[in-house]
């Protein structure tokens, strides 16, 4: 310890046993005074001022002191500079579609237009009733080419064909005629055979074929006018003529020939000469 600690505790402890010696002689009261002033001549006064002690050594380094209360707050601050402008960026979706827009104002009214010419409904109405008939022939046509890609006889001069389409005799040998022909003329035994079995393997029991006479009764003459010659098939008993009114001749499934009515209607054959080569 050093001399100057040393002095400090002397100095201390002198002042401790003073104050102890004090207590024993006067005492005290509740009042903390002095029960008698009998010994107030033998009070002891302090000595003299010592010398100022020796400078003691540097403390310890103290304890780190408490936080410090919350600062007041800051001023706000200055707006910073404008950056650089950034990249494009990627297209969007396309968008809906948008509402229908509102109904426009009229237009201005155009200029008056010239007068018309007048229609000549009469005439247009006659050809499309023209086309209408044309477009009827044709079908007509094209059944009958149909039925003659189905079946057809031939030999060396002529074509046979059975119209299946029933016919009085008169538009039989129209309709024979409109394509080229006319009703089928067997002028000899083996075109007799050739038309009777075509006619009966077709399923017929009769067919007009060209032969009447509407001309003369009982004078028979080919449609093509040509009378008959030394070739005949009647069956047997015909032509009879009942009534007088059978004037146009049929052909049996059997080949023979008979006076008919030229009004019933039925199918019939027609002929066709095959073109010179
Ligand atoms: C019978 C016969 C024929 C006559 C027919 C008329 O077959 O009399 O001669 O042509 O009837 O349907
Ligand atoms: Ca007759
Ligand atoms: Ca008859």
């Amino acid at each position: 310890m050093s001399s100057k600690k040393e002095q400090q505790l002397r100095k201390y402890g002198t002042l401790v046993v003073l104050f102890i010696f004090q207590v024993q002689i006067f005492g005290f009261d509740v009042d903390n005074r002095p029960t008698t002033d009998v010994c107030s001549t033998h009070t002891i006064l302090p000595g003299p001022k010592g010398d100022e002690g020796e400078k003691g050594d540097r403390g310890e380094v103290g304890r780190q002191g408490k936080v410090g209360p919350k600062g007041p707050k800051g001023n706000k601050g200055t707006v910073g500079d404008i950056g650089d402008q950034g990249m494009i960026g990627k297209i969007g979706p396309i968008g809906g579609k948008g509402d229908k827009g509102a109904k426009g104002f009229s237009g201005v009214p155009g200029k008056k237009g010239k007068a018309g010419t007048v229609c000549d409904c009469g005439r247009y109405r006659r050809v499309v009733g023209q086309l209408n008939v044309n477009v009827a022939r044709l079908n007509t046509s094209i059944k009958f080419v149909k039925n003659v890609i189905a079946g057809i006889r031939e030999t060396d001069e002529k074509f046979y064909y059975i119209v299946k389409e029933e016919k009085n005799y008169r538009e039989a040998l129209m309709h024979c005629r409109d394509r080229g022909g006319t009703l089928a003329m067997p002028k000899d035994e083996a075109t007799n055979d050739l038309i009777a079995d075509y006619v009966s393997k077709s399923g017929l029991f009769r067919a007009f074929i060209g032969m009447n006479d509407i001309e003369k009764e009982g004078q028979f003459v080919y449609a093509d006018n040509t009378s008959l010659q030394n070739y005949s098939n009647w069956k047997e008993g015909e032509p009879n003529d009942p009534a007088g009114r059978e004037d146009c001749v049929e052909m049996l499934s059997t080949g023979e020939w008979n006076d008919s009515e030229c009004q019933v209607t039925i199918y019939f054959v027609c002929e066709f000469l095959k073109r010179r080569k």
